[in-house]
């Protein structure tokens, strides 16, 4: 059936409360306007930051929305002006956006981009309005200009690529957060270099990832440090050298910063923080190596949290700076990371731990805390 130049009835786990359960239902998605592409999704993974929001410990959460912004699909329409995909291209919606043209994307300094910020932030499209209404005609919220929880999407141009249509798309979506989020980290964003010392706080997906990042650079050392033992199981596959609970590994007299330093011989070329714990980030910072240690934040904090340290801590050479997407520009920089997945160089595929049907959205987001889940993978029918 063509559907291009119609509203399409969409299957939606729509979230319209803080705190309270998603509610599957239909709900009719708009014709892209101009410069915004209509996808139908096939593939999306949950990620924490869709469990922050829906928990309503996230301030800027507004309801009723469609989470959701770790997805891949195909492209159904699109709207007048967009040049850079079209309706059969294998497509993977990005939240950071990259338009090439704003005071960000020119800088060559950061793959931050202005161009929709102020309406993603808001939850709307670029012209102030949704695309989404349910079967009362409500208006129902985007999220982080992606909203792939809902089976078809609209999201604008600036926030899609598309990637090669050999690469299956549940290996793809994982490709728009966690994944290229870690790597990038270690790759880009530290530009890791052979020989170098590297902890990961947090062996989720986000820090084993870094820790395959810091692999791929040659690093010498990669320390994982992780509360929980049963992420233990990741660390030779992911290239970790070494595993240490804080709970369980450290003697009596010694904090996780003193066994790091002593690991070292005086601290870490770099560390991650990969868990969102600001006291964990002090920690990092703190295991860096005197004079040139570098310390990546990646987590991301509970509302209102602050992070500390000794200010000496910054005059004696250690640098303290953070990671978004791990630095990497999504349309520019995604298709090589699709080629390194297929030529066997990025793993992607090894953070699957559990492949559910859409409607199994709520067992989902229970698989986030069982001890050794990465990925819940959802597939639309
Ligand atoms: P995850 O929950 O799968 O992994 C986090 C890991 O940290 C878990 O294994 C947990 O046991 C461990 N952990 C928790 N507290 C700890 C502590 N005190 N010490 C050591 N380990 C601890 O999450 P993830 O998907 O890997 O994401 C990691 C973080 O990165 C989250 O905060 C997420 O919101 C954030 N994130 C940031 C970006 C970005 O662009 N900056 C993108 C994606 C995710
Ligand atoms: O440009 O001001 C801005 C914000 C860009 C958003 C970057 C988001 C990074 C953290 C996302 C959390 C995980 C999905
Ligand atoms: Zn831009």
């Amino acid at each position: 059936m063509n559907t291009q130049g119609k509203p399409v009835t969409s299957l939606a786990a729509v979230a319209y409360e803080a705190g309270k359960p998603l509610s599957l239902e239909e709900i009719t998605v708009d014709v892209p306007k101009a410069h915004e592409v209509r996808i139908q999704i096939k593939k999306t993974a949950i990620c924490h930051t869709d469990a922050y929001t829906l928990s309503g410990a996230d301030p800027e959460g507004s309801f009723p929305c469609i989470l959701g912004h770790e997805g891949a699909g195909i492209v159904e329409s699109v709207g007048e002006g967009v040049t850079n995909v079209k309706p059969g291209d294998h497509v993977v919606a990005l939240y950071t956006a990259e338009c090439g043209k704003c005071k960000f994307c020119r800088s060559g300094k950061t793959n931050l981009c202005g161009a929709v910020r102020a309406t993603q932030g808001k939850g709307v499209m670029p012209d102030g309005t949704s695309r989404f209404k349910n079967k009362n005609g409500e208006p129902l919220l985007h999220f982080m200009g992606c909203s792939t929880f809902s089976e078809y999407t609209v999201v604008a141009d600036v926030s899609v690529v598309a990637v090669d249509p050999t690469a299956p798309l549940e290996s793809a979506c994982l490709l728009g957060c966690g994944v290229t989020t870690g790597y990038g980290a270690a790759v880009k964003t530290a530009d890791v270099q052979k020989g170098d010392t590297v902890a990961i706080f947090g062996a989720g997906t986000v820090g084993l990832s870094v820790a395959q990042g810091a692999k791929a650079r040659g690093a010498s050392q990669i320390i994982l440090i992780d509360i929980n033992d049963s992420k233990k199981k990741y660390m030779n596959e992911f290239g970790a050298t070494a595993y240490i609970n804080p709970t369980k590994d450290l003697k009596e007299d010694e904090t996780i910063v003193s066994k790091l330093i002593e690991m070292t011989g005086g601290g870490l070329d770099f560390t991650f923080d990969c868990t969102g714990n600001v006291k964990v980030m002090r920690d990092a910072l703190e295991s860096c190596h005197k004079g040139w240690g570098v310390s990546v934040v990646i987590g991301v904090a509970a509302s209102g949290q602050e992070i500390s340290t000794r200010p000496f801590q910054l005059v004696t050479g250690r640098i303290w700076k953070g990671s978004a997407f791990g630095g990497i520009k999504g349309r520019s920089e995604m298709g090589g990371l699709v080629k390194d997945y297929q030529k066997g160089s990025l793993k992607v595929d090894e953070f699957i731990t559990n492949r559910r049907p859409f409607v199994e959205i709520d067992e989902g987001f229970r698989d986030l805390h069982t001890g050794d889940s990465l990925r819940t993978v959802l597939t639309f029918n």
